[in-house]
């Protein structure tokens, strides 16, 4: 047993520094009235304690502040704390300081013993939090250490005097802290399943840092269980708070993040073949449709934790079946006449369902990757063929592939590994993961984005079996994206990047790299006429309170585009998704990613025709989280999901259906668990949005 107390008193005392210096760290120096100081504050070097050192060490401080002259210490949960003492005249002196010190090395030891008494307003672009630092941290360092912390963050080193350079970056490996069989089992799976997505299999970072022992080991298991427990200001969720893992399972991870990351294994066809069912063949399956319902008016919904998808008849609302499908589904596709929907599970498994039987039911599985998150399929019939209906592709993120597959029985065709080299600077990348995949209208071409080595793969798919492949140059992190509305242009997110990349699908080139706010995650966009500046694609963003829309029409409007021409203000970050539809006046935008529980759980219009703030915010739950918006095929209906927990009975999720024109609610679809992604099957044939 490894009670949480132990990990945090062990975390105070670098933390506890950290943290509680956190809150105060981003004030100017002063420039007016020096305030009472019993010992001069100078920004020029001070002989590194070794003391200090070790104490920022002890507690992991760098994994929550950038400390001048020590290595690694670049932690964004707290702030910088570079000019903390040459800013604690100034903050002593203003109306908002509620703290009770008059001089520097008073306000320092205040800020370690008494954390919460001042909260900094800002910690790298965010709010400081309340009791991110427990008070309990100063008390674990001894009257010697609290000391010679002061004295150091009083005369910090230059930026190029690295005071504390002697010290490698990392420990060798064989210092990382042990984990028992099991532990690392267990360890192995968690991360696989809940921080591969961001961080990458092999801990080279994406979405998150890079997590290979040369950056881990140095922030250590206090460092790291902080991270885990608190969360930090760029996106990633607060873990021990949401009570997602206890104490000594953060521990456990902690250490298991120090060792060297297990080499996960490669998938070859034959085990793809082994894996592969056909349960209805094509020609056991009907030639017309059985049901009597509209089922191109159905949506396909995630039920993420329940391992399946249920099929929602969008003019009755009534379930029409759930489908076992692959662990923690991620999306769906239609087949390009909306017959057969995909869907990729997180695990890799794709299951082929049949929308034309009176159950809608799965006629086809076989699994291509140990992770993945993307399917598509092929849509183009003009000169070079008809290929309806006739192929799919998975994107994985681990092995590093996509694998092109029979579109009537998933029989998998050929495998292309994306392992190749960064865009920028040309490092070869052992994990380079697809992201997302759109069919063009114009060849018989998809666009698979690969993620981390920014480049952007125009795959003619006319010889399956012999693809041909333009590699395009972009940006790296390239994640989702959908078309303009002309579907000629494809607008893809280089989330970490800051970036949009933009392709244009008939001439098969690279159009423009549109920079952007922090973290643009459009999920396929929103397709738009600007009063002012014509027809947009719009993006909301995971690090900004924004909705950016960018210029789209080359022709109609050439001054506008490709650029970002208006900015719409939210009431916070952390936006995942948007979507209007070309009958809609109105753009719909959650914020699901918000730590704020409320207004993860609000969603936004913004009128097209005043598109300068949002027209209406409201809350759509009293739970969970609101997630990700579907039209039904007439638009004139939108679908939310509420995104719940799948261990709580009566908050597991649900649909709200909204009247478009009022924007009143028009039903609620309960009882599901945890609904996140929908799709509609006439929208998603036409990729309409
Ligand atoms: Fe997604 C789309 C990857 C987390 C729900 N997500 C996508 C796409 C990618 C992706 C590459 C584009 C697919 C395409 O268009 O071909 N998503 C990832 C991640 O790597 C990430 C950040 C972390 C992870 O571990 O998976 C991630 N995604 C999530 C979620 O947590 C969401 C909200 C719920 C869930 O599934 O766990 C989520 N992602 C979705 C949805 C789409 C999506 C609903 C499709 C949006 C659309 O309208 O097309």
């Amino acid at each position: 047993m490894r009670p949480w107390k132990h990990i945090v008193i062990g975390a105070m005392l670098g933390l506890a520094v950290l943290i509680g210096c956190a809150r105060q760290a981003e004030t100017p120096p002063a420039t007016t009235a020096p305030a009472p100081q019993e010992a001069p504050v100078s920004a020029t070097t001070a002989p590194a304690g070794d003391l200090a050192l070790a104490a920022f060490k002890k507690g992991g401080c760098g994994a929550c502040h950038i400390i001048p002259g020590v290595p690694n210490a670049r932690g964004t949960i707290g702030p910088d704390l570079t000019n903390i003492a040459l800013g604690a005249a100034q903050t002593m002196q203003s109306s908002a300081y509620t703290g009770k010190a008059t001089t520097v090395d008073a306000y320092l030891r205040e800020a370690i013993l008494e954390p919460d008494v001042f909260i900094a307003p800002d910690c790298n672009g965010s709010p400081c939090q309340k009791g991110v630092m427990p008070p309990s941290l100063g008390q674990g360092l001894s009257e010697e250490e609290l000391a010679a912390v002061i004295t150091y963050l009083k005369n910090p080193p230059g930026e190029t005097e690295a005071v504390i350079s002697e010290e490698p970056a990392a420990a060798p490996a064989d210092t990382a802290p042990t984990l028992s069989d099991e532990e690392f089992a267990w360890a192995k799976l968690v991360y696989f399943e809940r921080c591969a997505g961001c961080h990458g299999t092999l801990r080279k970072g994406a979405t998150g840092p890079a997590l290979t022992p040369d950056r881990t080991l140095a922030l250590g298991t206090v460092g790291l269980s902080t991270i885990i427990y608190n969360g930090t200001s760029r996106g990633m969720p607060d873990w021990g708070k949401q009570g997602f893992f206890t104490q000594e399972q953060i521990d456990v991870l902690a250490r298991f993040l120090q060792r060297e990351p297990p080499a996960p294994p490669e998938l070859p066809m034959e085990r793809m073949k082994a894996s592969w069912n056909v349960y209805v063949a094509p020609d056991q399956r009907p030639a017309t449709p059985q049901t009597k319902r509209n089922w191109q008016n159905y949506f396909v919904v995630t039920l993420r934790d329940a391992g399946q998808v249920a099929v929602i008849d969008g003019d009755t609302y009534e379930v029409v079946s759930k489908v076992d499908s692959g662990y923690a589904v991620h999306i769906t596709r239609m087949s390009a006449t909306g017959r057969y929907a995909y869907v990729i599970g997180r695990d890799g498994k794709l299951a082929m369902i049949d929308l034309w039987t009176e159950t809608p039911t799965k006629v086809a599985e076989v699994q291509v990757c140990y992770d993945a998150r993307s399917v598509e399929v092929s849509k183009y019939n003009g000169p070079e063929g008809d290929f309806t209906d006739k192929l799919a592709v998975v994107g994985c993120y681990w092995p590093p592939h996509f694998v092109i597959l029979d579109g009537q029985t998933l029989e998998p065709i050929h495998i292309v590994s994306t392992r190749g080299y960064t865009v920028d600077t040309m490092e070869y990348h052992p994990e380079p993961r697809v992201a997302s995949i759109v069919a063009s209208d114009f060849k018989p071409e998809w666009i698979i984005n690969v993620k981390e080595i920014g480049q952007i793969w125009l795959v003619n798919y006319a010889d399956p079996k012999a693809p041909q492949i333009k590699m395009l140059q972009a940006a790296r992190f390239l994640h989702d994206g959908g078309w303009d509305a002309t579907h000629r242009y494809f607008l893809v997110a280089a989330n970490q990047s800051n970036k949009v990349a933009v392709v244009d699908a008939q001439e098969g080139r690279m159009v423009a790299l549109v920079d952007t706010p922090k973290i643009p995650h459009p999920g396929r966009g929103a397709n738009w006429v600007d009063p002012e500046f014509g027809p947009v694609w719009s993006s909301g963003h995971l690090g900004d309170p924004a909705i950016v829309s960018i210029g789209a029409d080359p022709e109609g409007h050439p001054d506008y585009a490709w650029k970002a021409v208006r900015v719409t203000p939210l009431p916070g970050a952390g936006s995942l998704f948007i979507k209007t539809h070309p009958n809609s006046k109105w753009i719909w935008i959650d914020m699901t990613l918000n730590s704020d529980p409320v207004l993860a759980r609000t969603i936004c219009v913004i009128a097209k025709e005043n598109p300068t703030e949002p027209h209406k915010c409201w809350e759509a739950s009293t739970y969970g989280r609101a997630v990700h918006f579907e039209y039904n095929a007439a638009g004139t209906e939108v679908w939310v999901s509420i995104w719940g927990d799948a261990s709580k009975p009566g908050e597991t999720g649900e649909i709200v259906v909204y009247d478009d024109a009022t924007l009143t609610e028009k039903a609620r679809i309960p009882n599901l668990v945890t609904p996140t992604g929908k799709f509609n099957v006439y929208n998603t044939v036409h990729d309409i949005y």
